[in-house]
């Protein structure tokens, strides 16, 4: 085993940037294979590999301005003399050609790690750790740049996949040499993030650990136990389907297409990840381009409508009635849209009016204030609510079901896990609280506070947003008197819950006042009908207006 460098060929220019990785750390290639895309002012072109191997290491990013004999990656080739002839050896810099025999010392004698490094201190790579799903999320922020010091822990950079946004950490301290990845990547487990130099003083260990990674880069996960996103694969790696699976595979796909390609995409607003490529991995190509389109004006409605056969909202430049700003939705706003328009779209919805009487239950709750302050945690009115709807689910199955997908049968569920609405910064979350008839209300006041605390520090991981039978909608400390909450597909209930007041309300003989909450309960109508939704309403508001009902 030996690793080696490709370098740049004659480009024909002075320089291109890279506009595009075509491998990643750990895969294979075979001799042509390409391996990235650079562009230059007249030309774009794919640079081929000379060797046949595994890719251990990409040694430029995205936006560098390369040159002829510059090193692009290293590739660990089966044979060292196999490869010679092919791979110009005269390469700038001096990495592998040193590390090569340095590194099987290093694996083999802890006591010699002091020889396999620089003026004390030693190349250490960040990997993307676990992050809870095999799609490739999308790096929407990097905080540190080349030649930053970082901390353990500190965040080298921001995921954001269709459910939940996620910091990653460095898994060591250093100076950062190199940031392997740009803004708009898509990284998956194990990906390369950065390179930090690492002195030799820090940790022995890490050093061992990060030779450990450049032998098998594919596997590797942090060691270090301060990585925060990382779980425990079994935990992390959710067997539940996610609440919107088709929204998550097509978000997350890598669309491969050379710089032409993409610009003519751009310039016909043609959504490349809808375009199938039949090129080499999937390439796009310009005649699929060209088929998508044709295809696309051969379908009659496509053209006036929206896709589903309504009309489109036609295109308005408002500039020319007064200075306007334009700001790219973030990807949970773009997945927030795209659900909310599905489930409008596809689930005739039906929404019903109650009030709970809650005073019993606000009494109860300010009686409990300083307890609850004493256990560290809140009790608000969203513990009650979960509880009642679980109760609630438990006695009207339908409710706790799914159509499925061929609309032929319905889908009833065993287990009651209840998502929540979580109003963050980034957009809109829905965490999910796991067996919710099975907890009390200390324990739900809990993780209501920690789920709601992750979403709003971008810490939720998939796992975490996935398998909610049923949604809850608050928006009562905001006020309002009662909205049309729209159903979570293929969840077919949610209860919306606006702001609780006080009302005067008519007990027989007069007028008394009454702590109301006003609730909305929207449901599919194709599995819930009217009579079903009255009976759940009605249990709901007798759970809340009398909470010893809870108990039974
Ligand atoms: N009526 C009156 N007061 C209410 C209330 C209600 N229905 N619900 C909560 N409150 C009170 C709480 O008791 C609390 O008061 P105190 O601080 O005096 O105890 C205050 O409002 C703030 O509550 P909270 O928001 O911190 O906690 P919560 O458990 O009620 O809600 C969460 C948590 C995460 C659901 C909420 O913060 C949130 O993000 N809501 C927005 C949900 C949303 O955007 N839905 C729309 C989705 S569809 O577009």
């Amino acid at each position: 085993m030996a690793k080696q460098q490709v370098i740049v060929p004659d480009i024909g220019a002075d320089s291109a940037e890279v506009i595009e990785w075509m491998v990643k750390v750990g895969d294979s290639v075979a001799v042509d294979d390409s391996l990235l895309v650079l562009e230059s002012d007249k030309a774009s072109m794919e640079v081929p590999s000379t060797l046949a191997g595994t890719v251990v290491e990409l040694l430029v990013k995205l936006g560098d301005s390369l040159s002829e004999g510059a090193a692009i990656v290293v590739i660990e080739t089966a044979d060292a003399t196999a490869v010679t002839a092919a791979e110009p050896q005269e390469a700038p810099t001096d990495t592998i050609q040193d590390e090569a025999p340095v590194k099987s010392e290093l694996q083999s004698s802890a006591a010699e790690l002091p020889k396999a490094q620089t003026g004390g201190s030693s190349k250490h790579s960040v990997l993307v750790p676990d992050i809870g799903t095999d799609d490739a999320v999308e790096v929407i922020e990097l905080s540190v740049s080349v030649g930053d010091d970082v901390a353990e822990g500190d965040t080298l950079l921001v995921l954001e996949s269709d459910k939940a946004s996620m910091e990653i950490p460095a898994d060591a301290t250093g100076k950062v040499l190199e940031v392997a990845v740009a803004v708009g990547a898509s990284l998956k487990q194990g990906d390369l993030i950065a390179v930090l130099e690492v002195s030799a003083a820090s940790s022995t260990e890490q050093v061992v650990v990060q030779e450990a990674k450049q032998e098998a880069p594919v596997v590797a996960a942090p060691a270090s136990s301060t990585v925060a996103p990382v779980e425990p694969k079994a935990a992390s790696v959710a067997p539940v389907r996610a609440a919107e699976p088709q929204a998550a595979s097509s978000h997350s796909e890598v669309v491969y297409a050379g710089p032409a390609v993409r610009k003519l995409a751009r310039e016909f607003s043609i959504p490349l990840g809808q375009v199938s490529g039949s090129g080499p991995r999937g390439r796009i190509l310009k005649e699929d381009l060209h088929a998508f389109v044709q295809q696309r004006l051969s379908t009659p409605t496509a053209t006036a409508s929206s896709g589903t056969g309504i009309p489109a909202v036609p295109a308005v430049d408002f500039s020319q009635f007064g200075p306007i700003r334009e700001e790219a939705l973030s990807k949970i706003g773009k997945v927030t849209a795209t659900n909310m328009q599905r489930s409008w779209l596809n689930v005739p919805h039906v929404t019903q009016y109650d009030d709970a009487d809650v005073t019993d239950l606000e009494a109860f709750r300010a009686s409990l204030k300083d307890e609850a302050a004493k256990k560290g945690t809140k009790l608000t009115p969203l513990p009650f609510l979960l509880k009642a709807c679980a109760v609630a689910l438990k006695d009207n199955p339908k409710f706790n079901s799914s159509l499925s997908a061929d609309g032929e049968s319905i889908i009833y569920k065993d287990y009651v896990h209840i998502g929540f609405a979580v109003d963050t910064p980034a957009g809109l979350l829905v965490p999910v609280i796991r067996d919710v008839d099975k907890k009390g209300l200390w324990e739900l006041a809990e993780e209501v506070l920690e789920l709601a605390g992750l979403a709003r520090d971008k810490k939720l991981k998939p796992a975490q947003m996935q398998g909610a039978c049923f949604t809850i909608s608050s928006l009562g400390a905001l006020g309002g008197k009662g909205f049309t909450p729209i159903v979570n597909a293929p969840e077919v209930g949610i209860l919306g819950v606006s702001k609780s007041s006080v009302q005067p309300v008519w007990d027989g003989s007069s007028f008394t006042p009454r702590t109301m909450l006003p609730l909305s309960l929207s449901y599919d109508h194709r599995v819930i009908n009217g009579a079903d939704g009255g009976r759940f309403m009605n249990q709901v508001v007798a759970l809340l207006s009398d909470i010893r009902r809870l108990t039974l």
